[in-house]
């Protein structure tokens, strides 16, 4: 649907009555809803369009399959890929992967977590980062990005390259391809795209999902999330209620190494950093300034646009604000290509083609984040600094 929003207070309005934004344009943005959404937007008076005509298309275009990826869309990971790559990738480079469930789903589906460094016996001592993807079950290009950065990893290790050399020798990366395995099948479950965006947790009234980059502990509930529990930005009955953000919350919580944190969504070309559930700034300069810096620079490379989370819209309860808030962890979300779902845009499903390239023009900033995880107040001094081993 389309939604008359001029700045980010109508947009955060939106925000906080449930609505999760995918585009925003200077005087209106695009969501999607059910028919309930669209009655309420209507009484607000800001329902503009009731359908988007290119969704619409993009959508039609990509029925016809049945629990897995429509044949165009193969080349996209379904989680039993998924978990063949991350066993086979760590069985065949034991020497530098580290492969580990850190929950099971309420599906029953392994979350996997890969820890990749050169030397894993002390691992733990070394300046670590980590990388997800797929909080959004919809977002699965949020997915592609960090199993393609694994295979890149250890690929261009074995090659010799001598900055992925010295950065697995200096660094811990740690990668998370998907943090909802439930949502990610579930959107490819039926003939056609689901459009699914939360978990598959059962909620207590029966309906189904939780938004889990709603359901952080850190000012979790305080707005550009919702209480309705059939809401695409529902924030769960209490803050890390959900099996996947607590594993998240584990994870980082034992690795006091994670200097950089990036989580990956889809789409609309962003690097967003905290705040997020409100417009003040983060209240210590220099963590404003890294952020700031860092944002602009990794921007240089991909072409996406930096900013405040906040300046999107208010959400509350996402993983940025907790990993930062929590953990002073430089925290980013970006969300990546498309820029929109018109024009063939295709949104969550930009298709095959899209993987290559929006990898390439994403692995500078990979490369970027992961040298200045020794010590991220480097970037404030002038000039990129030589890696701190
Ligand atoms: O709304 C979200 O969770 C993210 N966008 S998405 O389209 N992938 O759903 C953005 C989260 C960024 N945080 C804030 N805007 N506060
Ligand atoms: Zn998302």
């Amino acid at each position: 649907m389309k939604l008359k929003a001029g700045d980010k207070f109508e947009r955060s309005i939106l925000a906080n009555d449930g609505i999760a934004i995918e585009i925003v344009q200077d005087d209106y943005v695009i969501a999607y809803g059910n028919d309930v959404d669209l009655a309420r937007m209507k009484n607000r008076g800001v329902l503009i369009a009731s359908s988007d005509l290119q969704l619409e298309k993009n959508y039609r275009e990509n029925v016809l399959h049945t629990n897995d990826f429509p044949a165009k869309d193969s080349i996209y990971h379904n989680y039993q890929e998924l978990t063949d790559l991350v066993k086979d990738l760590a069985a065949k480079n034991s020497d530098l992967i580290k492969l580990s469930s850190i929950a099971v789903t309420t599906e029953k589906r392994d979350m996997w977590a890969l820890e990749i460094t050169n030397d894993p016996v002390n691992a733990n001592q070394k300046p670590g980062i980590i990388f997800m993807g797929g909080h959004h079950a919809r977002e699965h290009l949020s997915v592609e990005m960090p199993l393609m950065w694994a295979q890149y990893l250890v690929n261009e290790f074995r090659n010799g390259n001598p900055r992925i050399t010295t950065l697995l020798n200096s660094r811990v990366i740690y990668i998370i391809p998907t943090v909802n395995p439930d949502g990610m099948e579930y959107d490819i479950s039926g003939a056609k795209y689901q459009m699914w965006r939360k978990n598959r947790s059962r909620n207590s009234d029966g309906t189904y999902g939780v938004d889990l980059n709603r359901n952080y502990g850190y000012q979790w509930g305080t707005g550009g999330s919702s209480n309705n529990t059939n809401n695409e930005t529902y924030i769960g009955a209490e803050p890390l209620s959900e099996v996947e953000t607590v594993a998240i919350k584990n994870y980082i919580d034992t690795h006091s190494n994670i200097t950089i944190l990036l989580s990956y969504h889809s789409f609309s070309k962003l690097i967003l950093y905290p705040w997020g559930h409100k417009y003040d700034g983060i209240e210590i300069v220099k963590d404003q300034a890294v952020h700031k810096k860092m944002a602009e620079k990794m921007a240089t490379w991909n072409g996406y646009a930096p900013q405040q989370s906040s300046e999107l819209y208010i959400a509350s309860g996402d993983t940025t604000d907790w990993s930062y808030g929590e953990h002073k962890i430089i925290s980013f979300t970006f969300e990546l290509d498309p820029s929109s779902s018109g024009f063939g845009g295709g949104g969550f499903y930009p298709g095959a083609s899209q993987i290559q390239p929006s990898f390439d023009k994403n692995l500078e900033p990979m490369l970027y984040l992961t040298e200045y995880a020794d010590n991220p107040y480097r970037v404030l001094n002038v000039g990129i600094g030589p890696i701190n081993p």
